[in-house]
């Protein structure tokens, strides 16, 4: 029996955290589970591994199966790479994995600068600065890195966005690149289906989850992030990411254990 997707304030009265739920009504329907880049290449023994990424998939595969019904829509979001991507440190001579290096792009989203086999010369000078991530080489297109995590379930009714097969640009999240050049097709796909809220989960909780959500936000869903059905790459960035979202309006919901408002 499906109760509803049941969004709710915990409040802790003591050291134990003994959480009683405040209900502030339910998500809006259609409601979308959306789930990120849950793939092989994001759980530890891939080649960009989240730490303890690969717990995630029991607490995503239990949200379908004990609120399906609740879920109108669920989509997963992959990432998918070029080869010679321009997030993957092995393109730039002299950089290592996890550095930032600063790319310039020009209004059109062409990358200005850069070893890049993608970079031209902007004439029309440069708009956009952006500070990228140098990643393991990871999730490339076609590879069985990219492939969804077999242990997660997937229906042959959910819908699969991909993103970052732009060589020159990286796309955290799954509605727009890191540029906000380009969006994706999710916004359009929500919208035919009417959907109003987004419930999220997934991997990286400190990149794609939380770039996802924010611009959730930001377009107009009424958006929840899982927090123990999402991991993030470090935990100072999984800090700063709950702050961000919950300061831009998303909220921040448990799957399980004590306090879990789903
Ligand atoms: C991601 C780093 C690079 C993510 C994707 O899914 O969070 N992180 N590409
Ligand atoms: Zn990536």
């Amino acid at each position: 029996a499906s109760a509803g997707v049941f969004l709710r304030v915990s409040v802790c009265v003591s050291v134990l955290c003994v959480c009683r739920g405040l209900t502030v009504g339910p998500a809006p329907r259609p409601v979308a589970l959306v789930v990120i880049d849950v793939q092989n290449c994001f759980v530890p023994g891939g080649e960009n591994p989240v730490p303890g990424g690969a717990e995630v998939i029991p607490v995503v595969n239990g949200l379908r199966s004990r609120y399906g019904a609740d879920f109108d829509l669920v989509v997963m979001s992959q990432d998918w790479h070029c080869a010679d991507h321009v997030s993957f440190a092995s393109q730039h001579p002299g950089y290592s994995d996890y550095d930032v290096m600063q790319l310039d792009y020009n209004s059109q989203g062409a990358l200005c600068t850069g070893p890049s086999p993608y970079a031209v010369n902007c004439t029309d000078g440069i708009a956009h600065a952006l500070n990228q991530t140098l990643w393991p080489d990871h999730c490339v297109i076609n590879t069985t890195g990219a492939e969804f995590h077999p242990q997660l379930t997937t229906e042959s009714e959910d819908l699969v966005v991909r993103k970052g097969y732009r060589c020159e640009v990286d796309s955290y999240s799954a509605f727009y690149d890191n540029g906000g050049f380009r969006q994706t097709e999710l916004d359009g796909l929500l919208r035919a289906r009417g959907v109003r809220s987004l419930v999220i989960t997934g991997l990286a909780l400190d990149f794609c989850v939380a770039y996802t959500a924010l611009d959730g936000q930001r377009l107009g869903y009424d958006t929840y992030v899982v927090q123990d059905a999402a991991r993030g790459i470090t935990q100072a960035g999984v800090d700063r990411a709950l702050a961000d979202m919950q300061a831009a309006g998303v909220t921040v919901i448990q799957a399980r254990g004590v306090g879990r408002v789903l």
